[in-house]
């Protein structure tokens, strides 16, 4: 099942050129934009000194810093009178990155989530609840365009009211949602206390945070859909990046559309096939905001193998972002692990927060995490058996001593978007 066979089956040899005649055009594009005139300048090299996909490698990496500095319209390479529509990221700290695209662009957009969704078995029969965000967050208008595209019927839903999301998903009959894992989970809680059955759901499409395979396993078992992973960021138009086929091993990534990049974040040094790094991406068919070598700041490596479903190479799910990785007495730990971990063990439930304090110039991580009551008898004795178990398997897994605390069920904070599980308290101390 394709969308677009031609382009996402590309020949090697095909998509190297195709690759070659994109990223050319995208090098005279970027000369509109004064940030890049000004960076070839000061590193010596004119458009035309790129021949092939390696010289890429010889132009400096755009950062989402350089985004910032550039707020709000630096970095459009079009006039405004030919941007269409805007989106911003959440910007937790600052000025928020700004993002535009021109008719065309949407039209490309929403071209590659069709393929996405195609690709997952979705057609013009499917019922189609998009519940996430359709403000500045792109993962609400990026899939509504993407979906009617298709011809699907789409339930512009956004967040909120759990009950009447799953009010809606009985009544409209609906066969795929979208949303964030987080939201997943809390609206799979909302409907087992409503006693709610969700029968018709068969598709659930997750991204936009980082979600572990047991967390898979967990929604998959709760509302009764096969899951798959969407990953995309606002810079390279939003959601369409990358999306699992049906083998639901790896993300294809669409290299028709963007120019991909492992690299060790430390360094820069380009990494090979099956090594974990940082991926940079040039996209080959922006308009309105072309980038080169965008560090996307996410965590991933390139499949050395193809995929037996015909599309190209694909990426592994995205364990985190660089800046979200947490070093904790000099070991490395990514919430997704934590998830992992926790999702293994039935005595505990899905809800978790970390806090992270320096205690006596000593990273401590303390773990919050819900009980879950079929397993607790009231005796505290079987607390502190859980509470081990739960300390044993951090450790097992992370190779790193933590405090866990249970806490009742229900009373730790639920997500509609992206979940923020972390609080980092050691800058607070410093
Ligand atoms: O999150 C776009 C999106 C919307 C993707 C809906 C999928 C579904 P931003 O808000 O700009 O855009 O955040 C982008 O979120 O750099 C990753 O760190 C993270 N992210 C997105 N998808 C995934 C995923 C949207 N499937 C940032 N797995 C990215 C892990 C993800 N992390």
């Amino acid at each position: 099942m394709f969308w677009d066979e031609k382009y996402e089956t590309l020949p090697k040899k095909d998509l190297g050129r195709l690759q070659l005649k994109r990223l050319k055009k995208t090098l005279v594009q970027v000369q509109n934009v004064d940030f890049y005139r000004r960076l070839f300048k000061d590193a010596g090299i004119r458009p035309e000194d790129i021949k092939s996909l390696d010289d890429v490698r010889k132009l400096p990496f755009t950062r989402k810093q350089d985004l910032r500095n550039g707020y709000p319209f630096g970095f459009f390479a079009v006039p405004l009178t030919k941007v269409v529509r805007i989106h911003t990221t959440s910007g937790t700290t600052g000025k928020p990155t700004v993002v535009g695209y021109t008719k065309k662009d949407l039209r490309t957009w929403a071209g590659l989530i069709a393929r996405n969704m195609t690709m997952v078995g979705l057609s013009d029969q499917d019922i189609f609840q998009n519940m996430v965000n359709y403000g500045m967050f792109t993962g609400g208008l990026g899939f509504h365009y993407g979906a009617e595209l298709i011809g699907m019927t789409v339930i512009p839903s956004a967040t909120g009211n759990t009950r009447r999301q799953i009010e809606m998903i009985q009544d409209f009959g609906v066969t795929v949602i979208h949303c964030t894992p987080s939201y997943a989970l809390h609206l799979a809680e909302v409907a087992e206390e409503m006693d709610a059955r969700l029968d018709s759901l068969k598709t659930g499409l997750f991204g936009a945070e980082p979600w572990s395979d047991s967390m898979r396993r967990e929604l998959e078992d709760k509302l009764g859909v096969t899951a798959y992973d969407s990953y995309g960021l606002s810079e390279l138009f939003g959601p369409g990046v990358a999306f699992e086929c049906r083998e639901r091993d790896g993300l294809h990534i669409w290299h028709d559309c963007y120019l991909v990049e492992i690299i060790d974040p430390a360094t820069g040094e380009v990494l090979g096939e099956g090594e974990r790094g940082e991926m940079v991406v040039t996209p080959l068919v922006k308009e309105a905001m072309p980038l080169i070598r965008y560090r996307t700041g996410d965590i991933t490596m390139l499949y050395e193998d193809g995929c037996i479903c015909g599309r190209g190479q694909k990426i592994a799910r995205i364990m985190g972002r660089s800046d979200d990785m947490l070093v904790i007495r000099g070991i490395n730990v990514f919430p997704s692990q934590i998830e992992h971990v926790l999702l293994e063990i039935p005595e505990v439930g899905n809800q978790f927060m970390v806090y992270v304090d320096r205690v006596n110039h000593l990273d401590e991580m303390t773990i919050d995490v819900e009980i879950n009551r079929d397993f607790f008898s009231g005796e505290l004795k079987d607390l502190a058996r859980i509470q081990n178990k739960v300390v044993k398997a951090l450790r097992d897994a992370l190779e790193l001593r933590t405090t866990v605390r249970l806490v009742e069920p229900g009373s730790l904070p639920r997500f509609e978007g992206k979940a923020k599980r972390v609080v980092d308290r050691r800058k607070d101390t410093l």
